[in-house]
């Protein structure tokens, strides 16, 4: 190989984000503290999610979460590696995870000025089959003067300042935006231990025919989505339908949506009148990240995403989100039934 094509100039997240720094005069290097501690709990899960089947950690823990779900004994290590390395980070005042019923109050860090939102393992009912599966984040800055209690993450989306997931498939990838930015994309190099930026600026195309939704559910569904995905599958004027893909596990679903283009749903129904993924750390970090990537994400009803304002921590949602003109069709089909 030619030394001309090996890339020297590697941008790694640290120096990324470092960079991004530089840029805000007002920056005091906090968040790229954060940011490594991050990168750290994503290491560490994506290690132990390889390993799971030869270390013993697949099945359940023999628990359930706050939730209900019963967890997974890789739930729970999730969950610990990513608390412990938020604690450690020094930057983290407020802590919410899909696996604790109550917010986590880092208290000997007082005057740290960043609050947490994450599901630590997204999507474990696919785990003991090797199946792809994700860690969701969200960032947000406390105010000046902020009490440090919960009301403090009870906010609209639009009120954070960086969000993201990594998903944990035949490599690594994070994929991480910050308030009014672009959206980024990184692969973990097991090698340098150091996640790489391979997808600058990620756009998600304008359309593409590809939908992504339980339609298990369809029994429940209200008439707009039913129609709306009849409308998909049977086309007018000899159009070609849809073709449908649905992993199960949001992230992974989220991650080829932004990448192929087409939507993803989970739908309010009549059975869960408030959805099933949660406001905080699932559909709010998700629809900043379609967002800045050009892409719209608006709630069941057609509110947008970003704006919808969680009653508690772990309050739900349906969602739908992607392509731009593929969730324009979902808010036509819901206007026509106004
Ligand atoms: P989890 O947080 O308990 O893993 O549940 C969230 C997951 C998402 O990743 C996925 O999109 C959805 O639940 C799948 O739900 P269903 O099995 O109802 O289709
Ligand atoms: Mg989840």
């Amino acid at each position: 190989v030619g030394s001309e094509a090996i890339n020297t100039d590697i941008i790694t997240l640290t120096r990324f984000v470092t960079e991004e720094q530089a840029k805000h005069k007002e920056a005091t290097g906090d968040f790229t503290i954060l940011c490594h501690s991050l990168q750290f709990a994503f290491k560490s899960i994506a290690y132990y999610i390889r390993r799971a089947t030869l270390i013993n950690l697949t099945g359940l823990a023999g628990s359930a979460n706050t939730t209900g779900d019963d967890q997974k004994k890789l739930d729970v290590i999730g969950n610990d590696l990513f608390i412990s390395a938020m604690k450690g980070s020094g930057r983290v005042r407020l802590l919410v995870s899909e696996e604790e019923e109550e917010v986590i109050t880092f208290d000997q860090y007082p005057h740290a000025r960043y609050a947490v939102a994450c599901d630590p393992i997204d999507g474990s009912s696919n785990l003991d089959a090797g199946v792809s599966v994700g860690t969701i984040f969200a960032i947000y800055k406390l105010a000046e003067g902020a009490k440090g209690t919960k009301e403090d993450l009870l906010k609209p989306g639009t009120e954070m300042v960086a969000s993201g997931f990594t998903m944990y498939g035949a490599s690594a990838q994070l994929v991480i935006t910050m308030k009014g930015g672009a959206v980024n994309g990184f692969t973990l190099d097991t090698s340098f231990g150091e996640f790489i930026l391979t997808h600058p600026n990620m756009r998600i195309p304008k359309k593409r025919a590809i939908y992504s939704v339980n339609e298990g559910n369809s029994l429940y569904w209200e008439e707009p989505v039913k129609e709306w995905v009849n409308s998909l599958k049977y086309p007018t004027e000899g159009g070609k339908p849809y073709s449908a893909r649905y992993i199960g596990s949001m992230v992974a679903d989220a991650y080829r949506t932004l990448l192929y283009g087409g939507i993803f749903a989970y739908p309010a129904d009549k059975k869960s009148p408030k959805g099933k993924l949660r406001i905080l750390y699932e559909c709010a970090p998700m629809a900043m990240v379609f967002e800045n990537a050009g892409g719209l994400a608006v709630d069941s009803n057609m509110r947008r995403m970003l704006e919808v304002v969680p009653e508690h921590i772990h309050d739900r949602s349906g969602i739908f989100m992607g392509s731009e003109q593929e969730v324009q069709k979902v808010i036509d089909f819901h206007k026509r039934h106004q």
